[in-house]
């Protein structure tokens, strides 16, 4: 085949998918390019469900640090799932594989993970964020209450947030794990052996896992019970300088409330 009749993109395809692609037929490639955009479509809102909640949970944080001079968050990050990542799991749960059955089965396409400085705060922040009027707590699973029997903790949320498409709010399932920073430390590294030995971790390693997730777990409490001690009352700390006012900017309101009021 010369260059000039070679499809586009051939020299990125392996032999075998070039010659497999040369074996669908045009009804089928239509309905792979529709697959594809319906896919992407499907995508969408679970990344704006991300931003929603990146957008509320950066608001809780900012308002603690300048309301209470304290941040119960140290970190805040999100994944999405590749759709590779989402095909894998519905072929592996052996679920229904419409985009609406994918919908409901498959809870953790748009993924959300807060790292709070205490064990206190995680719970606060849990409570703040699913109080909130638009959201709805799906599931909960408090594997802090109930560790994993490999040590993990953390507390997961299946959160709906609505998310406002042109179209018109679209209920986007995002879940949302909230754990401490040693808690995470614990999970990252837990993470990393596993794979590191194919899921076929040596039991040495494992029993050491275990007394490192127990280690954790007595420093977040002493750490609390430190913090504790030399925290300031919320109700009575001084807001961030940034929001108060100054003194002849104060006067100036009073002044403009008295003659308001004798109107
Ligand atoms: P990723 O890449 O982190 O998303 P599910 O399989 O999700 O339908 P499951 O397992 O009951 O159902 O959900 P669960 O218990 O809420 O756990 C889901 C996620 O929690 C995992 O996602 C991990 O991120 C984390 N997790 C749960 N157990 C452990 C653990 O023992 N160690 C570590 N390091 N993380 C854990 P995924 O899908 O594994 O991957």
């Amino acid at each position: 085949m010369n260059e000039e009749s070679e499809p586009p993109h051939a020299s990125l395809l392996t032999d075998r998918a070039a010659h497999a692609l040369e074996q669908v037929d045009d009804t089928t490639l239509d309905e792979l390019r529709a697959l594809r955009d319906d896919f992407a479509r499907f995508m969408m809102p679970y990344k704006f469900g991300i931003d929603e909640i990146n957008t509320k949970i950066g608001i809780l944080r900012e308002e603690f640090s300048q309301m209470h001079d304290y941040n119960p968050i140290e970190n805040v990050s999100s994944r999405l799932k590749t759709p590779e990542s989402i095909v894998e799991k519905v072929v592996r749960k052996n679920c229904d594989p419409s985009f609406d059955a994918i919908r409901d089965a498959i809870t953790d396409i748009a993924g959300v993970r807060v790292t709070c400085s205490f064990g206190s705060d995680v719970y606060r922040v849990f409570n703040l964020l699913t109080g909130q009027h638009d959201i709805r707590l799906v599931a909960a699973k408090d594997y802090i209450a109930n560790p994993k029997p490999n040590g993990y903790k953390s507390l997961h949320a299946i959160v709906e947030v609505p998310v406002f498409l042109s179209a018109g709010p679209v209920p986007v399932f995002v879940e949302v794990q909230i754990r401490t920073v040693a808690m995470d430390f614990w999970a990252s590294l837990e993470h990393k052996i596993y794979y590191k030995y194919d899921r076929d971790v040596p039991q040495h390693l494992l029993d050491e896992l275990k007394e490192a997730a127990e280690t954790a777990s007595m420093l977040d409490a002493k750490m609390e019970r430190l913090h504790s001690q030399i925290r300031v009352d919320p109700n009575t700390a001084d807001p961030h300088p940034t929001l108060v006012a100054a003194d002849d900017t104060l006067a100036q309101l009073h002044q403009a409330r008295e003659r308001f009021s004798d109107v």
